[in-house]
């Protein structure tokens, strides 16, 4: 596969500095090798940057840097639509809020190739805020409830062309969800596998049984990757750690599986705080996960049963 790195280091988006490294510490844990060791050729498009901007004030006093997360915004759906018309991107956070901006431009691609887009949300968090109802003001918590349409981001961020079906959307992980949140999810058709879900019924049927309705569909895949969806004892490396998380095996399963399926077309990183980190060994986790998820396996097979 012809893979494309694009780093986005964004990180006002979170309520703490240091997601502007993610790029930087994914590479240097050796994301490029990791690819090129399974065949994959690589290009690194270096690091997006923002145009100029001024920032903007919002009738919520909570919300902050909002002129310079619209310009992120706008970079990043210019960079996703450009760089998915071949090949595998893969977006380096940066916090989540550059979801705002990929997912857009992916959204408008597979529009054109009259293909539905489906988004694959792992996260501790549903990341389903508006700047109406945001209360910590961090952007990184509100991506989904744009880029799936919802009102409560006009005249803000950019007018959305393609807005993402909810049905499209499956969150797995979920173990953090604010109020207005909770109340606001519910009304949509988005699929919401919180930690309970997981516990009693495992990873592999949720993945199962997204993956076939993605394939039904002839659709486009975009995995989300956040860090917290990691249990934080395995991935210390972000702002946002939430005890209870996807073990280690979850985690590659997961992965595994979806490398398997032959639907995954984009992928994003984003949460890496390299500034936490012990070691830089949440990078080289996640370098191993991207690995899982483009063709690494423990036997030159699928697993078999029976
Ligand atoms: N819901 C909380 C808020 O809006 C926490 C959001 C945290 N989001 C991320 N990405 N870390 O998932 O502040
Ligand atoms: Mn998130
Ligand atoms: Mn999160």
């Amino acid at each position: 596969m012809d893979c494309t790195l694009i780093g986005a280091p964004l990180q006002i988006g979170a309520g703490q500095l240091g997601c502007e490294m993610g790029p930087s510490a994914l590479r240097i844990a050796g994301l490029r090798t990791a690819l090129e060791e399974l065949g994959h050729s690589v290009k690194d498009n270096g690091n997006l940057s923002p145009r100029a901007f001024d920032e903007m004030p919002h009738p919520n006093k909570a919300v902050h840097h909002l002129g310079e997360t619209v310009a992120w915004v706008e970079a990043l759906s210019a960079a996703a639509y450009e760089h998915s018309k071949a090949g595998m991107p893969i977006f380096l956070g940066g916090d989540h809020a550059i979801s705002a901006g990929t997912v857009p431009g992916l959204a408008r691609r597979a529009a054109e190739l009259g293909r539905p887009l489906f988004v694959l949300w792992l996260d501790a968090h549903t990341d389903f805020h508006t700047l109406e109802t945001t209360v910590s003001g961090n952007l990184h918590g509100t991506p989904v409830a744009y880029y799936t349409g919802q009102t409560g981001f006009d005249g803000f961020f950019p007018a959305l062309a393609h807005p993402v079906a909810t049905q499209n959307v499956c969150m797995i992980g979920i173990r953090s969800v604010d109020a207005a949140e909770k109340a606001a999810i519910r009304t949509t058709g988005i699929t919401v596998h919180d930690m309970r879900v997981i516990d009693e019924h495992g990873v592999a049927v949720l993945v199962r049984n997204f993956i076939e309705r993605v394939r039904a569909a002839n659709g486009l895949l975009h995995v989300s990757f956040d860090v917290d969806f990691l249990e934080p004892d395995i991935a210390p490396a972000v702002g946002t750690t939430v005890p209870g998380g996807a073990t280690f095996r979850e985690a590659h399963l997961i992965m595994e599986m979806l490398h398997d399926s032959g639907l995954v077309t984009s992928l994003d990183i984003v949460e890496l705080n390299p500034f936490l980190d012990e070691r830089g060994k949440t990078a080289r986790l996640l370098v191993d996960l991207v690995a899982s998820l483009m063709g690494k396996r423990v036997m030159d097979r699928p697993t078999v049963t029976g």
